[in-house]
């Protein structure tokens, strides 16, 4: 990338960079400048090979450097870039390691004037207490975070260059607003320091400190491991950011204040709701964190092979949010089992959490939810981060709209990018106030109204969580809130409302609610979810030899189109034991494998079947002669566009798959019908867990890249199909 890369301030961040820069050759040569009062950090760094020479004239050091990255403390920035102010060079890209960005940019301001646009400020989230070129380390940015924080005159040739560099390095690359920045870093950073060093200054002052040291293995340590970083650096990051460090230690004194009241009025319910929330807070902030930083996932799976066993499917995910939002909604207690253990129902149980609902689990599918009543939801401090799940921020829309607090829900880049102009919009014609970005995607900003007003909604599209909302909203709005489908889409809501005992009409394709019925806890069964069995009804229908027998499965009639298209194709299913559990019809399903042949999928049947076509299609590529999808949009607009990604998927492994604008027509082949390859599932759980199965019927081994968000739905997917003889790593 480079020809030269000129270091100033060689210490653990510096020093890490330029291994890293060696490491991935993006440089042919690093240099150091550095003060001789550093002359020893400087010619240890020579020795240990992390530069290729230093210099303590700044001319010299910079000279023919292309790239110019300062690693001093924040301090110390205005004084470099008056040194560096003579030499400044507009084809050289420049660049720092500063912890808080508002202070360099003003440093650069008071000494060129404007912020020179080939500057581009960064800060890489990653440290250690260790300082100094000995500390430094070849892969301490590996899947960090660098935030930039470019500003409109930024030269976009210097960010990129700057982006490519530390992309190179492995780091996960972010860009925020500089202010934004120093905001979110006082709260995750600043504060936790200031705090770590006083804490340590208090004790270790009591005349008891050889005993508190002595003893001080748990807690203690653990929570002031910060305290022993660079005292220096760190007066300077305090200093240079107190602007948004004063107001939180204020905030942290009133709760701490908060806390000795509570323990003078012995009051230990509040406290151990202060905790838990804490606690569950914590734990949520560990699980996005894993999922955000957490190294891609990629399946292998080697071909052929049969499906042969008896396994139950992880619970419906679509009925394990309905059965927190509608327990949460309860008056008393309401036990779930088989609740769907994995990211996307879990989003939706946090999010109820932040609202003040205590919710215990799940443990081994169970969940009790302490109900708070219609009206009982509190306003969540936070914006309340959905994931993945496309139906906790639809449903959720509709159900925060009429409440009287306000709320933001954000979710991860596919929800963020997925439409949500199709609630938003008849959602304000019943009054509720909901902003959301220009093109109609989240964060949705909610401003709680208790004015909503009933309304008529003719669907345009045929989608659950659309007619979900409009009901939810409804429970909150003046009047017969009535929703029409153009197809029958599954009806979860309207099943588990009445099981709660609130009232939904159903008449042909109209359900209709009001705000006068109450929710009333109950037991909830949640069944296995037909959406994750429907990957062994495919695989075991094409792989020979197969027999596989998927147990307590949910059947609802809204849910079962795979089974009657796969039937249709000449599949072998057998409905087993066919019970009602819950006001849910719930049945064994029996697949053994057989030759399909391709078909023209009836339109009627697609909504019934939304979830399942990834892995329908697979069953075509496998089928004799053609068999084509139509009406089938809506796939377009889920996790990722599943109509173009598995035609692409489909043709990397030599499957003629021709996508259309409302589906897909697939040539299959009874022999030799899908071949190897690598294909990409970008981040869609079905997709990932579709080409699994694939392999099968594969020639050759396929490998699926992006696998991480089939924890959103299905957890349990790999070792449940490699239990059935899935040959998948
Ligand atoms: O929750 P999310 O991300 O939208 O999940 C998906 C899925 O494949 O898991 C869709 F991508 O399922 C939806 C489904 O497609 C779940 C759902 C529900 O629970 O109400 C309804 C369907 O969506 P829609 O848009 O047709 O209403």
């Amino acid at each position: 990338m480079f020809n030269k890369i000129c270091i100033i301030g060689i210490g653990l961040i510096g020093g890490s960079i330029a291994r890293a820069a060696r490491e991935h050759g993006l440089s042919d040569c690093i240099v150091a400048y550095g003060r001789k009062s550093g002359l020893d950090n400087l010619s240890r760094a020579k020795e240990l090979g992390v530069i290729d020479a230093y210099y303590l004239d700044i001319e010299a050091a910079v000279k023919d450097a292309d790239c110019v990255i300062i690693c001093t403390p924040v301090g110390v920035m205005q004084q470099i870039f008056s040194m560096l102010k003579p030499f400044w060079n507009e084809h050289t890209v420049y660049s720092d390691a500063g912890s808080t960005k508002a202070s360099v940019l003003a440093a650069a301001r008071s000494v060129f004037t404007e912020v020179p646009t080939n500057f581009i400020a960064a800060h890489p989230i990653a440290g250690a207490e260790n300082s100094g070129v000995e500390a430094s380390v070849v892969d301490l940015f590996d899947n960090k975070r660098v935030v930039l924080t470019p500003i409109k005159s930024s030269s976009t040739d210097a960010l990129n260059k700057i982006i490519t560099f530390w992309r190179r390095i492995g780091a996960q690359v972010t860009q925020m607003e500089v202010d934004h920045h120093d905001a979110v870093l006082a709260a995750t950073s600043h504060l936790p320091h200031i705090l770590a060093f006083a804490l340590v200054d208090l004790l270790g002052k009591k005349d008891e400190q050889v005993e508190i040291f002595k003893y001080a293995a748990g807690g203690f340590k653990d929570f002031t491991r910060i305290a022993s970083s660079d005292p220096t650096m760190w007066v300077d990051i305090c200093m240079a950011n107190k602007q948004e460090l004063i107001p939180l230690i204020q905030q942290l004194q009133i709760k701490l204040a908060g806390m000795e009241q509570m323990l003078l009025d012995q009051q230990s319910q509040q406290i151990f709701e202060t905790f838990s929330y804490a606690n569950q807070a914590r734990q949520r902030f560990l699980t996005q964190l894993d999922n955000s930083m957490s190294q891609s996932i990629t399946f292998n799976v080697q071909p052929g092979g049969s499906l042969r066993g008896e396994i139950r499917v992880p619970g419906d995910k679509s009925m394990s949010h309905r059965s927190i939002m509608l327990g949460s909604l309860a008056e008393g207690v309401t036990h779930v089992t088989g609740f769907l253990d994995a990211e996307d129902a879990l989003a939706t149980l946090q999010a109820f959490r932040a609202m003040g609902v205590t919710i215990e689990g799940p443990k081994n599918g169970e969940v009790t939810i302490h109900g708070v009543g219609k009206h009982g939801l509190q306003e969540p401090k936070e914006p309340l981060y959905l994931g993945n799940s496309g139906t906790s921020m639809r449903l959720l829309s509709g159900l925060l709209a009429g409440q009287s607090f306000n709320t933001v829900l954000t979710g991860d880049e596919s929800l963020s990018s997925r439409p949500m102009k199709r609630v938003t919009a008849p959602l304000a014609t019943m009054g509720a106030n909901i902003k959301a970005q220009d093109d109609g995607t989240a964060p949705l900003h909610i401003t709680g109204t208790n004015s909503l007003k009933a309304i008529h909604y003719d669907m345009p599209m045929a989608s659950a969580q659309v007619k979900s909302c409009l009901l939810l909203a409804g429970m909150y709005a003046e009047g017969e809130t009535t929703v029409t489908e153009p197809a029958p889409t599954r009806d979860h809501t309207e099943r588990m409302l009445n099981g709660f005992g609130y009232r939904v009409q159903r008449e042909g394709d109209k359900a209709q609610i009001d705000s006068t019925g109450k929710l009333t806890a109950c037991t909830i069964d949640v069944p296995s979810d037909i959406s994750s069995a429907a990957f062994f009804l495919v695989g075991a229908t094409i792989a020979e030899n197969s027999d596989v027998t998927l147990k307590h499965v949910g059947i609802n009639p809204t849910r079962t189109g795979i089974i009657d298209i796969l039937r249709l194709m000449g599949a072998n299913i057998e409905i087993l034991n066919e019970r009602t559990v819950g006001g849910e019809p719930v049945a064994d399903l029996h697949v053994q494998s057989s030759q399909l042949k391709g078909i023209d999928i009836p339109e009627a049947l697609v909504p019934l079947a939304i979830d399942e076509f990834p892995v329908l299609f697979i069953a075509a590529a496998c089928a004799e002669g053609q068999t084509r999808l139509t009406g089938a949009k809506e796939l377009r607009v889920k996790e990722c566009d599943r109509i173009q990604v598995m035609a692409d998927g489909l043709q990397i492994l030599g499957v003629d798959a021709q996508p259309t604008e409302d589906g897909m027509v697939i040539q299959g082949k009874t022999t030799d019908a899908i071949g190897g390859g690598e294909v990409i599932s970008h981040g869609d759980h079905r997709i990932a867990m579709s080409f699994s199965i694939a392999g099968l019927r594969a020639t050759d081994s396929i490998t699926i890249h992006d696998c991480e968000n089939v924890n959103t739905s299905f957890p349990e997917f790999r070792n449940l199909a490699t239990h059935l003889g899935l040959k998948l790593t």
